[in-house]
């Protein structure tokens, strides 16, 4: 097969004459429709956490919560400025809400997570609860549930967003409603959803309402702790260290049906095979200090600092000390459509 056929004169009328009619031969472009292995627009970055906490923290003073809806720098990829991608099919955002602020209630069909970056005890409501939030928190906002944020605390509360939006968009199917208050009535008392169901037990009649986990605050404290008593069995794989996915406790599945979320740690002095995947991955530091390799760009992280890594770019870890590491990722749509690839190792 030919990448693109040669345009010879008597061609090239041909493709003028059709074009009116809204039609354009495939030759000329099945090499880059049809590609050997992806090739994407998306590149290797990372935002370090020192760099751009001056601008967000300055966005606090440029507008409030209220008036903006939703205070929030995206975060684009360089590969795809202007397109509010953070990958090809994911977007990223830091969210800042101020001490006494509240950022009013509404409800759109993209999904939301929350990955609590810095600040202690703001809060968000999801179906009549709140959940206070804390460092390393990964929180849920289900596509079509209410939701507000408010910060309650003395100090500013910084998070990253990480939403479906370009996967919405590529279908079309986008819609929002504001709640026309504040705040959603609060008729759950603080940690109902994961007395519920995010301690190994269901109610006995429960049958999973809609594809996103009923548990809405995974608390860093547990997940962490998770990792501190698996690490003593010393089990490491070569290419993730000891890596988990958050999961849907009703159904085993991921947490959310759109975004695969992961935390993974990696012992102090580890060195990661290469690997690559189909899934454009969103990282970040939660602790610890270590470099990234995502085809020949090398990153070096900290603490709250956000890396990404392209579909297929090889990709490697190495850390200097004890690290954990929360991804995101389009993994569970491209394993419901039969699309996702890894290859470990030899990649
Ligand atoms: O908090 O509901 O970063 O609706 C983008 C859109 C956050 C949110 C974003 C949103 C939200």
């Amino acid at each position: 097969m030919a990448d693109t056929a040669e345009e010879t004169p008597e061609r090239r009328a041909f493709y003028d004459r059709i074009d009116p009619q809204n039609m354009t031969p495939l030759w000329s472009v099945m090499g880059a429709l049809i590609t050997p292995e992806p090739k994407s627009g998306c590149q290797p970055h990372i935002w370090r956490y020192d760099e751009v906490r001056p601008a967000v923290m300055e966005s606090g003073s440029l507008i409030s919560a209220k008036e903006a809806e939703r205070r929030v720098l995206i975060l684009e990829n360089p590969g795809l400025r202007g397109q509010s991608r953070i990958t090809t099919s994911l977007y990223a955002g830091l969210q800042l809400v101020m001490p006494g602020e509240v950022a009013p209630a509404h409800r759109h069909s993209q999904s939301a997570l929350r990955f609590v970056l810095e600040g202690h005890g703001a809060h968000t409501a999801v179906g009549g609860e709140r959940t206070l939030m804390e460092p390393g928190d990964f929180v849920i906002t289900p596509n079509w549930a209410w939701h507000d944020h408010g910060n309650l605390s003395d100090e500013p509360m910084v998070w990253l967003d990480g939403l479906d939006i370009p996967i919405v968009q590529f279908f079309d199917a986008s819609f929002v409603e504001r709640l026309g208050q504040d705040e959603q009535p609060v008729s759950r008392p603080d940690g109902d959803a994961l007395a519920r169901y995010g301690e190994g037990l269901l109610p006995v009649d429960h049958e999973a309402q809609g594809p996103t986990s009923p548990v809405f605050n995974y608390p860093y404290e547990r997940s962490r702790a998770a990792l501190e008593t698996m690490r003593r069995t010393g089990d490491w794989d070569a290419c993730h260290g000891l890596k988990m996915r958050y999961v849907n406790p009703a159904t085993g599945g991921f947490a959310m049906p759109t975004i695969g979320t992961f935390l993974q740690l990696l012992p102090k002095g580890f060195t990661t095979q290469r690997y690559r995947s189909t899934d454009a991955t969103v990282f970040v530091c939660v602790e610890g200090e270590g470099m990234t390799t995502v085809g020949d760009h090398t990153m070096k992280w900290r603490p709250r600092d956000i890396f990404v890594a392209p579909s297929w770019y090889p990709v490697s870890h190495e850390v200097a000390e004890d690290s954990v590491l929360f991804s995101y990722s389009d993994r569970p749509v491209q394993e419901k459509l039969g699309l996702w690839r890894e290859d470990r190792g030899n990649a």
